[in-house]
């Protein structure tokens, strides 16, 4: 919330300053419209049901940070990576009509997002980037999520240093956000593995926990609270906000 703040703020000042050109510096009505503007923007743009931003190529950072937990280096990872990924298979499970097991080869002729947008961390970085894969929802379309659903839970293939898995998890409104995809590549390269090869969550309409990187497992559930302490994800579990909407 006070993020969302904070970007409305800084979207009043930049269009404010936009002002300056037309010789309305202290006019009140300048000000509140731009104000006014900021505040749409921030439910229209970034809000779960808006679009997160998108940049142009000439935006994109050269380096792309690599944060959180390290790169899984268990054997069955080892093994994945030496293959090229040519043995991974991601399950597509639970509360669905069709389970699937799809190959990277299946959700490559599936791709059909390819957008730079940025990543915020709550650690205080950003950056952008420009991601291509499978908006999520043409693989839910695939798996047909039974009535009862209302869940879709990210299990990944990294643990914490106490063994516990990163997990994450989106209900299925937040799922079927267009900007809400399996990223497959980064910056015009398949995604390496400290990026979370082969297949990560990109969802710029939230905070980068949210964006689960080396997905193992998607499971479609009515609910997450049999899961580990129970809030939806390994961050929320640590007492992050479940829905880190931007
Ligand atoms: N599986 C997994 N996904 C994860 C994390 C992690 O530790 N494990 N860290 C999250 C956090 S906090 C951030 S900021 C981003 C970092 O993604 P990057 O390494 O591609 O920059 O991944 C997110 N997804
Ligand atoms: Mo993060």
């Amino acid at each position: 919330m006070k993020r969302a703040l904070f970007l409305a703020s800084g979207a009043a000042i930049a269009l404010a300053g936009c002002s300056k050109a037309s010789n309305a510096l202290n006019d009140n009505q300048t000000i509140r419209r731009a104000l006014s503007s900021a505040e749409s923007l921030n439910h229209t743009l970034i809000g779960t049901h808006g679009r997160a931003k998108v940049y142009s190529d000439a935006d994109v950072d050269r380096e792309f940070r690599v944060n959180g937990f390290d790169t899984p280096s268990d054997s069955s990872y080892a093994r994945l990576l030496a293959d090229g990924f040519s043995s991974y298979r991601l399950p597509v499970d639970g509360l669905v009509e069709r389970p699937q097991k799809l190959t990277l080869a299946e959700l490559r002729t599936m791709r059909s997002y390819d957008e730079a947008t940025r990543h915020d961390c709550v650690e205080g970085w950003s950056a952008i980037g420009r991601w291509a894969g499978v908006p999520l929802a043409s693989v839910l379309a695939l798996a047909k999520p039974s009535q009862s659903a209302r869940y879709v839970i990210f299990h990944c293939m990294d643990r914490a240093s106490d063994g516990t898995p990163y997990y994450e998890s989106l209900d299925l409104t937040q799922a079927a956000h267009p900007q809400t995809v399996l990223a497959l590549d980064l910056n015009g390269k398949p995604l390496d593995a400290d990026h979370g090869a082969p297949v990560r969550l990109r969802i710029p309409t939230q905070l980068g926990y949210k964006s689960a990187k080396w997905i193992g497992r998607i499971e479609v559930a009515a609910d997450f609270k049999h899961l580990f302490a129970g809030h939806g994800g390994y961050w929320e579990d640590q007492g992050y906000e479940w829905y880190a909407g931007i």
